[in-house]
């Protein structure tokens, strides 16, 4: 890519979609899907839109995990009541309402789970690697279906951070040390 350095932080809204759905969701389990992000940059901004089928969408919470693994952003929790299904539901701390606020198909922009960490946490880090969206049922009778998700990721190419392997491998390294000084 040629540009000029102050046209380099390339990262405007980045869109990376999930490869490993539909996910069947069954009653009382959690189910997993992950995007690998290849693109090293500094994060600014995090969106996440979700669609999932589900015939009760209260029996639901999911969270989406950042390659560091070490905050889980509540998306939704237990929202929704009887009503059914999650329709392009984008989730962007920068929303008026929060998920709390809307009804089902939640076909909108909202603000993540009011009681928890903001999407803004992953501010910071580095994109690239695996991210993660968790999707949780709670309650017998209905099920449903994670049909798909994915990142909207806005970043800087400057002052980028380790990936969230190489954190994770150092931070393993560190305390296979202390162990060993025991
Ligand atoms: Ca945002
Ligand atoms: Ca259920």
């Amino acid at each position: 890519m040629l540009c000029a350095l102050w046209a380099c932080s390339a990262f405007a809204g980045t869109v990376y979609v999930s490869t490993d759905v539909p996910k069947t969701i069954l009653d009382n389990t959690s189910v997993g899907s992950e995007i690998t992000v290849p693109d090293s940059f500094l994060i600014t901004d995090v969106n996440v839109t979700v669609n999932i089928s589900h015939t009760f969408d209260s029996d639901l919470f999911f969270l989406v995990y950042s390659p560091q693994q070490n905050i889980g952003v509540y998306l939704a929790y237990l929202v929704g009541g009887s009503g059914d299904n999650f329709v392009n539901t984008v989730f962007d701390d920068s929303a008026a309402t929060p998920i709390e606020s809307g009804t089902a198909p939640f076909a909108g922009v909202y603000r993540p789970r009011s009681n928890g960490p903001p999407l803004s946490s992953f501010i910071g880090q580095n994109a690239q690697g695996t991210w993660s969206l968790w999707v949780a049922d709670t309650a017998t009778v209905d099920t449903g279906t994670l049909n798909s998700w994915s990142l909207e990721i806005s970043g800087s190419s400057s002052d980028v951070p380790e990936p969230g392997s190489l954190v994770a491998l150092a931070s393993g390294l560190i305390f296979l040390c202390c162990l060993r000084r025991k």
